[in-house]
Protein backbone atom coordinates (compact mmCIF):
# COMPACT_ATOMS: atom_id res chain seq x y z
CA UNK A 1 0.00 0.00 0.00
CA UNK A 2 1.13 3.23 -0.75
CA UNK A 3 1.43 6.00 2.51
CA UNK A 4 1.14 9.74 2.28
CA UNK A 5 3.54 12.36 1.20
CA UNK A 6 6.40 13.20 3.73
CA UNK A 7 6.32 17.34 4.81
CA UNK A 8 10.11 18.77 5.42
CA UNK A 9 11.45 18.57 8.26
CA UNK A 10 14.02 21.63 8.57
CA UNK A 11 17.54 20.97 10.07
CA UNK A 12 18.33 22.92 13.33
CA UNK A 13 21.30 23.98 14.69
CA UNK A 14 23.04 22.32 17.43
CA UNK A 15 22.36 19.21 18.93
CA UNK A 16 19.51 16.82 19.28
CA UNK A 17 19.07 14.87 22.79
CA UNK A 18 18.60 11.26 23.28
CA UNK A 19 14.66 9.80 24.10
CA UNK A 20 13.39 9.22 27.39
CA UNK A 21 10.12 7.32 27.15
CA UNK A 22 8.31 5.29 29.62
CA UNK A 23 8.34 1.77 28.55
CA UNK A 24 4.89 -0.34 29.52
CA UNK A 25 6.88 -3.79 30.01
CA UNK A 26 9.42 -2.90 32.44
CA UNK A 27 7.06 0.37 33.64
CA UNK A 28 9.61 2.83 34.13
CA UNK A 29 11.31 5.34 31.99
CA UNK A 30 14.06 4.32 30.05
CA UNK A 31 16.55 6.23 27.70
CA UNK A 32 16.76 5.19 24.07
CA UNK A 33 20.32 4.57 21.99
CA UNK A 34 19.38 3.62 18.78
CA UNK A 35 21.79 3.05 16.16
CA UNK A 36 22.22 4.83 13.36
CA UNK A 37 18.31 3.83 11.72
CA UNK A 38 15.55 3.96 14.27
CA UNK A 39 13.71 1.33 14.13
CA UNK A 40 9.46 1.62 15.19
CA UNK A 41 6.45 -0.05 14.41
CA UNK A 42 3.33 1.89 15.42
CA UNK A 43 -0.20 -0.04 15.04
CA UNK A 44 -2.40 1.48 12.48
CA UNK A 45 -6.29 2.22 12.00
CA UNK A 46 -9.01 -0.56 11.01
CA UNK A 47 -10.29 1.50 8.43
CA UNK A 48 -14.41 1.19 8.66
CA UNK A 49 -14.39 4.79 10.03
CA UNK A 50 -12.85 7.90 9.62
CA UNK A 51 -10.27 8.77 11.81
CA UNK A 52 -10.93 10.55 14.92
CA UNK A 53 -9.54 12.51 17.49
CA UNK A 54 -8.53 9.51 19.45
CA UNK A 55 -6.45 8.03 16.31
CA UNK A 56 -4.88 11.63 15.97
CA UNK A 57 -3.45 11.99 19.45
CA UNK A 58 -1.52 8.42 18.91
CA UNK A 59 0.11 8.99 15.85
CA UNK A 60 0.95 12.31 17.53
CA UNK A 61 2.71 10.67 19.70
CA UNK A 62 4.46 8.36 17.51
CA UNK A 63 5.39 11.32 15.09
CA UNK A 64 7.15 13.16 18.44
CA UNK A 65 9.03 10.22 18.65
CA UNK A 66 10.28 10.42 15.08
CA UNK A 67 11.19 13.87 15.22
CA UNK A 68 12.81 13.62 18.24
CA UNK A 69 15.10 10.98 16.76
CA UNK A 70 15.57 12.95 13.23
CA UNK A 71 16.76 15.91 15.49
CA UNK A 72 19.29 13.33 16.45
CA UNK A 73 20.69 13.35 12.57
CA UNK A 74 19.68 9.79 13.10
CA UNK A 75 17.01 7.72 10.35
CA UNK A 76 13.81 6.61 11.16
CA UNK A 77 12.39 3.16 9.89
CA UNK A 78 8.95 3.50 10.50
CA UNK A 79 5.90 0.57 9.77
CA UNK A 80 2.32 0.95 9.89
CA UNK A 81 -0.36 -1.32 9.35
CA UNK A 82 -3.84 -1.64 8.27
CA UNK A 83 -5.96 -3.90 9.49
CA UNK A 84 -8.14 -4.07 6.54
CA UNK A 85 -9.72 -7.35 7.09
CA UNK A 86 -10.92 -8.28 10.46
CA UNK A 87 -14.59 -8.72 12.07
CA UNK A 88 -15.36 -4.98 13.11
CA UNK A 89 -14.87 -3.46 9.11
CA UNK A 90 -16.85 -6.94 7.93
CA UNK A 91 -19.57 -6.05 10.41
CA UNK A 92 -19.51 -2.35 9.49
CA UNK A 93 -19.65 -3.32 5.83
CA UNK A 94 -22.67 -6.15 6.10
CA UNK A 95 -24.61 -3.46 8.00
CA UNK A 96 -24.56 -0.40 5.73
CA UNK A 97 -24.50 -2.68 2.54
CA UNK A 98 -21.19 -1.78 1.51
CA UNK A 99 -18.49 -3.68 0.01
CA UNK A 100 -16.20 -4.48 2.51
CA UNK A 101 -12.97 -3.70 -0.04
CA UNK A 102 -14.55 -0.34 -0.87
CA UNK A 103 -15.08 0.83 2.95
CA UNK A 104 -11.75 -0.18 3.41
CA UNK A 105 -10.12 1.82 0.37
CA UNK A 106 -12.18 4.99 1.19
CA UNK A 107 -11.14 5.00 5.02
CA UNK A 108 -8.14 4.21 4.16
CA UNK A 109 -7.61 7.19 1.55
CA UNK A 110 -9.29 9.79 4.32
CA UNK A 111 -6.97 8.76 6.50
CA UNK A 112 -4.29 9.21 4.54
CA UNK A 113 -5.69 12.83 4.14
CA UNK A 114 -5.86 13.16 7.46
CA UNK A 115 -2.66 12.03 8.79
CA UNK A 116 -0.62 14.83 5.39
CA UNK A 117 -2.80 17.85 6.99
CA UNK A 118 -1.84 17.23 10.27
CA UNK A 119 2.10 17.10 9.26
CA UNK A 120 2.42 13.43 10.73
CA UNK A 121 5.06 11.93 8.76
CA UNK A 122 4.46 8.80 6.50
CA UNK A 123 5.90 4.85 7.51
CA UNK A 124 8.31 3.80 5.13
CA UNK A 125 6.40 0.76 4.92
CA UNK A 126 2.66 0.99 4.87
CA UNK A 127 1.28 -2.77 4.98
CA UNK A 128 -2.60 -4.10 4.87
CA UNK A 129 -3.23 -7.37 6.84
CA UNK A 130 -4.65 -8.48 2.89
CA UNK A 131 -1.13 -8.30 1.40
CA UNK A 132 0.51 -9.37 4.48
CA UNK A 133 -1.06 -12.81 4.08
CA UNK A 134 1.52 -14.57 1.94
CA UNK A 135 3.61 -14.14 4.81
CA UNK A 136 1.02 -15.08 8.06
CA UNK A 137 0.71 -18.04 6.53
CA UNK A 138 4.18 -19.55 7.13
CA UNK A 139 4.55 -17.94 10.46
CA UNK A 140 1.02 -19.77 11.77
CA UNK A 141 2.47 -23.09 10.31
CA UNK A 142 5.98 -22.71 11.79
CA UNK A 143 4.06 -21.96 15.24
CA UNK A 144 1.86 -25.24 14.97
CA UNK A 145 5.04 -27.03 13.91
CA UNK A 146 6.93 -26.04 16.70
CA UNK A 147 3.91 -27.30 19.46
CA UNK A 148 2.90 -23.76 20.20
CA UNK A 149 0.01 -23.61 17.97
CA UNK A 150 -3.28 -25.80 17.93
CA UNK A 151 -6.11 -26.52 15.88
CA UNK A 152 -10.02 -26.15 17.27
CA UNK A 153 -12.59 -26.79 14.61
CA UNK A 154 -10.46 -26.03 12.25
CA UNK A 155 -9.51 -22.47 13.43
CA UNK A 156 -5.76 -22.22 14.64
CA UNK A 157 -4.90 -21.14 18.14
CA UNK A 158 -2.00 -19.70 19.82
CA UNK A 159 -0.86 -21.54 22.70
CA UNK A 160 0.18 -18.72 25.28
CA UNK A 161 2.30 -21.29 27.70
CA UNK A 162 4.72 -21.79 24.66
CA UNK A 163 6.35 -18.10 26.25
CA UNK A 164 7.87 -17.78 29.20
CA UNK A 165 7.70 -14.45 28.90
CA UNK A 166 3.92 -13.82 28.35
CA UNK A 167 2.74 -11.57 30.72
CA UNK A 168 5.47 -9.22 30.58
CA UNK A 169 4.28 -6.03 28.31
CA UNK A 170 1.06 -5.67 30.18
CA UNK A 171 2.01 -6.73 33.50
CA UNK A 172 -1.54 -7.72 34.05
CA UNK A 173 -2.91 -10.52 37.02
CA UNK A 174 -4.72 -13.26 35.52
CA UNK A 175 -8.21 -12.40 36.22
CA UNK A 176 -7.78 -8.75 34.91
CA UNK A 177 -6.62 -10.64 31.40
CA UNK A 178 -9.50 -12.73 30.98
CA UNK A 179 -11.71 -9.59 31.11
CA UNK A 180 -9.85 -7.57 28.96
CA UNK A 181 -9.79 -10.38 26.40
CA UNK A 182 -13.42 -10.57 26.26
CA UNK A 183 -13.80 -6.48 25.69
CA UNK A 184 -11.20 -7.04 23.08
CA UNK A 185 -11.74 -9.41 20.72
CA UNK A 186 -10.88 -12.53 22.38
CA UNK A 187 -13.00 -15.62 23.24
CA UNK A 188 -12.05 -16.90 26.60
CA UNK A 189 -15.07 -18.53 26.69
CA UNK A 190 -14.63 -20.84 23.74
CA UNK A 191 -14.64 -24.37 25.10
CA UNK A 192 -11.83 -26.30 23.90
CA UNK A 193 -9.02 -23.73 24.37
CA UNK A 194 -6.17 -24.93 26.02
CA UNK A 195 -5.74 -21.57 27.78
CA UNK A 196 -8.94 -19.18 27.83
CA UNK A 197 -6.62 -16.01 27.11
CA UNK A 198 -5.22 -17.94 23.46
CA UNK A 199 -5.65 -16.19 20.37
CA UNK A 200 -6.58 -17.12 17.09
CA UNK A 201 -3.36 -17.51 14.73
CA UNK A 202 -6.07 -18.41 11.62
CA UNK A 203 -9.77 -18.61 11.21
CA UNK A 204 -11.21 -20.87 9.28
CA UNK A 205 -13.27 -19.54 6.45
CA UNK A 206 -16.70 -18.63 7.62
CA UNK A 207 -19.25 -18.49 5.38
CA UNK A 208 -20.44 -15.58 3.52
CA UNK A 209 -16.96 -13.96 4.64
CA UNK A 210 -13.97 -13.61 3.09
CA UNK A 211 -10.77 -16.07 2.85
CA UNK A 212 -7.27 -16.51 1.65
CA UNK A 213 -5.30 -19.92 0.62
CA UNK A 214 -3.92 -20.48 4.05
CA UNK A 215 -1.55 -23.65 2.88
CA UNK A 216 -1.85 -26.61 5.41
CA UNK A 217 -3.66 -24.34 7.79
CA UNK A 218 -6.54 -24.44 5.19
CA UNK A 219 -8.71 -21.41 3.29
CA UNK A 220 -9.73 -18.32 5.98
CA UNK A 221 -8.28 -15.56 7.14
CA UNK A 222 -5.44 -14.39 10.04
CA UNK A 223 -5.94 -13.44 13.34
CA UNK A 224 -5.33 -10.06 14.30
CA UNK A 225 -1.81 -10.43 16.68
CA UNK A 226 -0.11 -12.57 14.07
CA UNK A 227 -0.44 -10.04 11.27
CA UNK A 228 1.21 -6.95 13.53
CA UNK A 229 4.13 -9.56 13.98
CA UNK A 230 4.10 -10.77 10.49
CA UNK A 231 4.48 -7.08 9.02
CA UNK A 232 7.07 -5.86 12.05
CA UNK A 233 8.90 -8.60 10.98
CA UNK A 234 9.62 -8.44 7.21
CA UNK A 235 10.18 -5.01 7.72
CA UNK A 236 11.79 -4.23 11.00
CA UNK A 237 13.20 -7.61 12.06
CA UNK A 238 13.36 -8.29 16.03
CA UNK A 239 14.62 -5.82 18.67
CA UNK A 240 13.08 -2.76 17.40
CA UNK A 241 12.96 0.40 19.77
CA UNK A 242 9.60 1.06 19.88
CA UNK A 243 6.12 -0.73 19.50
CA UNK A 244 3.81 1.61 19.76
CA UNK A 245 0.05 2.46 20.12
CA UNK A 246 -2.96 3.59 22.42
CA UNK A 247 -3.39 2.06 25.59
CA UNK A 248 -6.12 -0.53 24.85
CA UNK A 249 -3.29 -2.16 22.67
CA UNK A 250 -1.09 -2.75 25.47
CA UNK A 251 -3.48 -6.13 26.46
CA UNK A 252 -3.85 -8.33 24.47
CA UNK A 253 -2.46 -7.02 21.12
CA UNK A 254 1.13 -6.21 21.92
CA UNK A 255 1.41 -9.06 24.69
CA UNK A 256 0.12 -11.36 22.10
CA UNK A 257 2.26 -9.82 19.40
CA UNK A 258 5.41 -10.04 21.62
CA UNK A 259 4.71 -13.90 22.27
CA UNK A 260 4.24 -14.52 18.72
CA UNK A 261 7.55 -13.31 18.02
CA UNK A 262 9.57 -14.56 20.78
CA UNK A 263 8.18 -17.65 20.31
CA UNK A 264 8.95 -17.80 16.19
CA UNK A 265 12.63 -16.06 16.89
CA UNK A 266 13.42 -17.42 20.14
CA UNK A 267 14.72 -14.12 20.94
CA UNK A 268 13.90 -11.80 23.87
CA UNK A 269 12.06 -9.41 23.53
CA UNK A 270 10.87 -8.14 20.53
CA UNK A 271 11.12 -4.41 20.97
CA UNK A 272 12.83 -2.72 23.93
CA UNK A 273 10.15 -0.30 23.98
CA UNK A 274 5.88 -0.58 24.44
CA UNK A 275 4.70 3.08 24.81
CA UNK A 276 1.29 3.44 25.04
CA UNK A 277 -0.97 6.30 23.93
CA UNK A 278 -3.66 7.91 26.84
CA UNK A 279 -7.05 7.24 25.36
CA UNK A 280 -8.86 10.51 24.66
CA UNK A 281 -12.92 10.73 25.72
CA UNK A 282 -15.49 12.56 24.49
CA UNK A 283 -18.84 13.69 26.73
CA UNK A 284 -17.10 11.15 29.76
CA UNK A 285 -16.29 7.82 27.51
CA UNK A 286 -13.75 6.87 26.24
CA UNK A 287 -13.78 7.50 21.78
CA UNK A 288 -14.81 4.92 20.35
CA UNK A 289 -15.82 3.42 16.66
CA UNK A 290 -18.26 1.07 18.39
CA UNK A 291 -19.83 3.87 20.96
CA UNK A 292 -19.68 6.38 18.54
CA UNK A 293 -19.00 9.32 20.74
CA UNK A 294 -16.29 10.79 17.72
CA UNK A 295 -14.93 13.87 16.44
CA UNK A 296 -13.51 13.22 13.14
CA UNK A 297 -10.66 15.33 12.26
CA UNK A 298 -11.45 15.40 8.50
CA UNK A 299 -15.17 16.55 10.15
CA UNK A 300 -13.49 19.59 11.48
CA UNK A 301 -11.34 19.73 8.23
CA UNK A 302 -14.35 20.28 6.39
CA UNK A 303 -16.01 22.83 9.22
CA UNK A 304 -12.28 24.96 8.36
CA UNK A 305 -10.57 24.18 11.54
CA UNK A 306 -7.17 24.37 10.31
CA UNK A 307 -4.77 21.49 10.89
CA UNK A 308 -2.25 23.24 12.99
CA UNK A 309 -4.91 24.28 15.74
CA UNK A 310 -5.96 20.71 15.67
CA UNK A 311 -2.21 19.33 16.15
CA UNK A 312 -1.63 21.75 18.60
CA UNK A 313 -4.93 21.09 20.37
CA UNK A 314 -3.28 17.43 20.22
CA UNK A 315 -0.07 18.46 21.74
CA UNK A 316 -1.75 20.42 24.52
CA UNK A 317 -2.35 17.47 26.72
CA UNK A 318 0.99 14.66 27.84
CA UNK A 319 0.63 11.51 25.50
CA UNK A 320 0.29 9.30 28.76
CA UNK A 321 -2.80 10.86 30.43
CA UNK A 322 -6.03 10.30 29.31
CA UNK A 323 -7.90 13.45 28.34
CA UNK A 324 -11.17 15.07 27.50
CA UNK A 325 -11.79 16.83 23.97
CA UNK A 326 -13.82 20.14 24.55
CA UNK A 327 -14.85 23.16 22.38
CA UNK A 328 -12.80 24.88 24.70
CA UNK A 329 -9.43 22.73 24.06
CA UNK A 330 -9.72 23.51 20.51
CA UNK A 331 -10.68 27.16 20.96
CA UNK A 332 -7.59 27.26 23.38
CA UNK A 333 -5.36 25.87 20.47
CA UNK A 334 -7.08 28.49 17.40
CA UNK A 335 -5.82 31.66 20.52
CA UNK A 336 -2.37 29.76 20.75
CA UNK A 337 -1.87 29.40 16.80
CA UNK A 338 -2.52 32.65 16.27
CA UNK A 339 -0.34 33.98 18.93
CA UNK A 340 2.43 32.21 17.61
CA UNK A 341 1.97 33.25 14.29
CA UNK A 342 1.94 36.96 15.08
CA UNK A 343 5.46 36.55 16.75
CA UNK A 344 6.78 34.86 13.98
CA UNK A 345 5.78 37.46 11.82
CA UNK A 346 7.61 40.33 12.81
CA UNK A 347 10.72 40.65 11.38
CA UNK A 348 12.75 40.42 13.93
CA UNK A 349 12.82 39.50 17.51
CA UNK A 350 14.12 38.05 20.67
CA UNK A 351 16.85 35.88 20.76
CA UNK A 352 15.31 32.39 20.52
CA UNK A 353 18.33 29.98 20.36
CA UNK A 354 16.73 28.88 24.29
CA UNK A 355 13.64 28.17 22.61
CA UNK A 356 15.07 25.66 20.35
CA UNK A 357 16.87 23.83 23.91
CA UNK A 358 13.78 23.72 25.67
CA UNK A 359 11.73 22.03 23.42
CA UNK A 360 14.35 19.61 22.83
CA UNK A 361 14.83 19.17 26.80
CA UNK A 362 11.17 18.91 27.23
CA UNK A 363 10.30 16.35 24.23
CA UNK A 364 13.77 14.18 25.05
CA UNK A 365 12.08 13.82 28.57
CA UNK A 366 9.20 11.13 27.62
CA UNK A 367 7.64 13.29 24.89
CA UNK A 368 6.23 16.39 27.62
CA UNK A 369 4.34 18.53 24.55
CA UNK A 370 2.69 20.48 27.17
CA UNK A 371 6.16 21.52 28.53
CA UNK A 372 7.48 21.90 25.30
CA UNK A 373 4.42 24.33 24.10
CA UNK A 374 5.07 26.48 27.50
CA UNK A 375 8.34 27.36 26.74
CA UNK A 376 7.30 28.42 22.95
CA UNK A 377 4.34 30.50 24.75
CA UNK A 378 7.12 32.15 26.91
CA UNK A 379 9.66 33.33 23.88
CA UNK A 380 5.67 34.24 21.97
CA UNK A 381 4.59 36.37 25.20
CA UNK A 382 7.82 38.28 25.13
CA UNK A 383 8.12 38.40 21.98
CA UNK A 384 4.79 40.15 21.01
CA UNK A 385 5.47 42.41 24.24
CA UNK A 386 8.68 43.91 23.30
CA UNK A 387 11.09 44.69 19.98
CA UNK A 388 13.92 42.82 20.31
CA UNK A 389 16.08 43.18 17.57
CA UNK A 390 17.11 39.54 16.71
CA UNK A 391 16.74 39.05 12.43
CA UNK A 392 17.05 35.42 12.95
CA UNK A 393 14.87 34.67 15.91
CA UNK A 394 11.56 34.44 13.91
CA UNK A 395 12.75 31.62 11.55
CA UNK A 396 14.35 29.86 14.00
CA UNK A 397 11.18 29.63 16.14
CA UNK A 398 9.08 28.48 13.08
CA UNK A 399 11.85 25.73 12.12
CA UNK A 400 11.61 24.72 15.70
CA UNK A 401 8.30 24.10 16.00
CA UNK A 402 7.62 22.68 12.42
CA UNK A 403 11.02 20.40 13.19
CA UNK A 404 9.76 19.21 16.27
CA UNK A 405 6.24 19.60 16.65
CA UNK A 406 4.80 19.11 13.21
CA UNK A 407 3.15 22.36 13.43
CA UNK A 408 3.63 25.08 10.55
CA UNK A 409 3.28 28.48 11.29
N1 LIG B 1 -5.90 -1.86 13.68
C1 LIG B 1 -5.75 -1.96 15.09
C2 LIG B 1 -4.30 -1.93 15.52
S1 LIG B 1 -3.35 -3.17 14.71
C3 LIG B 1 -6.50 -0.85 15.81
O1 LIG B 1 -6.48 -0.83 17.03
N2 LIG B 1 -7.15 0.03 15.04
S2 LIG B 1 -8.04 1.25 15.61
O2 LIG B 1 -8.51 1.95 14.44
O3 LIG B 1 -9.02 0.77 16.51
O4 LIG B 1 -7.08 2.18 16.43
C4 LIG B 1 -5.97 2.80 15.82
C5 LIG B 1 -5.05 3.39 16.89
O5 LIG B 1 -5.75 4.43 17.58
C6 LIG B 1 -4.64 2.38 17.97
O6 LIG B 1 -3.29 2.63 18.33
C7 LIG B 1 -5.56 2.69 19.13
O7 LIG B 1 -4.97 2.36 20.36
C8 LIG B 1 -5.71 4.19 18.98
N3 LIG B 1 -6.97 4.69 19.56
C9 LIG B 1 -8.22 4.22 19.35
N4 LIG B 1 -9.13 4.93 20.07
C10 LIG B 1 -8.43 5.88 20.76
C11 LIG B 1 -8.78 6.91 21.69
N5 LIG B 1 -10.05 7.14 22.03
N6 LIG B 1 -7.80 7.69 22.19
C12 LIG B 1 -6.50 7.48 21.82
N7 LIG B 1 -6.10 6.53 20.95
C13 LIG B 1 -7.05 5.72 20.43
ZN1 LIG C 1 -1.37 -3.85 15.61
Amino acid sequence: MHAWPASEVPALPGKGRDLQIHDTATQGTITLAPGPVARIYVCGITPYDATHIGHAATYNAFDLVQRVWLDTKRQVHYVQNVTDVDDPLLERALRDGHDWTELAERETALFREDMTALRMLPPQHYIGAVEAIPGIVPLVERLRDAGAAYELDGDTYFSVESDANFGQVSNLDAEAMRLLSAERGGDPDRPGKKNPLDPMLWMAARPGEPSWDGGSLGRGRPGWHIECVAIALDHLGMGFDIQGGGSDLAFPHHEMGASHAQVLTGEFPMAKAYVHAGMVALNGEKMSKSKGNLVFVSALRRAGVDPAAIRLALLSHHYRDDWEWTDAVLAEAVARLERWRAAVSRPDGLPADGVVEEVREALSNDLDAPAALAAVDRWVDAQNASDGDDESAPGLVSRTVDALLGVAL
